[in-house]
């Protein structure tokens, strides 16, 4: 038994120095160590050996079978990868070092606009939020203080799920969410894509974005709303621009107001693109309504503040000349790359 299993061994290694093909390799596995190979059929005359053999023979045949099994590994492998070699050797070569051909897409003026608004916010203690674009009607529009009976709620505006959720149709639909998060002291800003049933023109469209902030403290007054305002405004048209105030109506603010700049095209002198008033209508905005503070879990006895919803294509237009909002959405990216430099 002990010269068959040695002559295996030898034939073995024999065998595997002609071997060079995948087939070749299981060919030679089933030789040796398949259900009829030559050493399986010796470990099934194993019960023959004499019990004073049985572990030296014993020993001898299993390392016999792990020398095959290792060695039908190592040679698979080594056959791989030379298979490997091969196939790149003789595919086309790619140069990864090559320059990279540029200029095939371009940031929306909206993302620019975006980052550095959303930069200035932060610089002046802000925290980013993200909004959903899907909202439940509660937080859409019960949370703050928007009533069942409200026009916008009508199917004209919004655009209505089947499962009683709506396509957000404005940024303060984070409103409560970030207030609960956040707590009575906080600084947030959250951009977000909202959704209106409109009829499209060159300033509506059915998906538009909004910029909105909230700030809530102790005594915070509109004061510190112009401020800001005036700050964002400051650095988006890299100089002083003048806001005004006019009376407007949300149902999550009161007071609520109009906020106007002064036409940054003609300084307020008046034109074409500000209808000749000197203003451009920018940012809706108001001190928060008690009720929303409360429904956030606020004591508005306690803390105020305020909430602003710009309008943000309207600004990315003023800022770039876009004569359409219905560009933003397009896929012109000759276009949006050339307004994108105007940023
Ligand atoms: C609101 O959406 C309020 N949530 C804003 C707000 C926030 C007020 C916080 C007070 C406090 P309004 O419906 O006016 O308000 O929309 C705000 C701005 O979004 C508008 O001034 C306008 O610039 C922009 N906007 C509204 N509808 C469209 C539309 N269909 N296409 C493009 N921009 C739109």
């Amino acid at each position: 038994m002990k010269e068959k299993i040695l002559q295996l061994i030898k034939d073995f290694e024999q065998r595997k120095a002609t071997v060079s093909t995948k087939e070749e390799v299981e060919a030679l596995r089933l030789d040796f160590i398949g259900k009829k190979g030559l050493i399986t059929l010796l470990m099934q005359d194993f019960r023959n050996v004499p019990a004073e053999e049985k572990r030296e023979i014993g020993m001898l045949i299993n390392e016999a079978k792990q020398n095959v099994e290792s060695s039908v590994a190592e040679l698979k492998e080594k056959i791989e990868e030379e298979e490997l070699n091969k196939k790149l050797e003789s595919e086309p070569r790619i140069d990864c070092t090559l320059p990279v051909k540029t200029g095939t897409g371009a940031l929306s003026p909206r993302t620019i606009l975006q980052k550095q608004i959303v930069d200035m916010f932060v610089s002046m203690g802000f925290t980013i939020e993200d909004g959903n674009e899907i909202e439940t009607e509660y937080n859409n529009f019960d949370a703050v203080n928007v009533p069942a009976s409200h026009p916008a709620r009508d199917m004209q505006d919004t655009f209505w799920l089947d499962n009683g959720e709506v396509l957000k149709t404005q940024t303060s639909a984070a409103q409560n969410r970030i207030l609960r998060t956040h707590g009575p002291k906080c600084r947030v800003l959250f951009p977000g894509r909202c959704f209106r049933n409109e009829s499209l023109d060159a300033t509506h469209e059915n998906t538009f974005f909004q910029i909105e902030g909230v700030v809530v403290d102790e005594n915070v007054s509109v004061a510190n709303l112009i401020y800001f305002m005036k700050e964002m405004l400051k650095g988006v048209f890299k100089k002083d621009v003048n806001v005004r105030l006019r009376p407007g109506f949300f149902p999550f603010t009161e007071p609520s107001f109009e906020l106007d700049a002064t036409c940054p095209l003609c300084a307020g002198k008046g034109c074409g693109a500000c209808s000749h008033t000197g203003w451009m209508e920018l940012c809706p905005c108001g001190m928060i309504h008690p009720n929303v503070l409360r429904e956030a879990g606020i004591d508005p006895d306690k803390y105020n503040g305020f909430a602003f919803g710009l309008g943000f294509d309207r600004l990315v237009m003023i800022k770039t000349g876009l004569d359409d909002i219905r560009h933003l959405n397009g896929g012109n990216v000759k276009l949006l790359k050339q307004y994108g430099t105007k940023i």
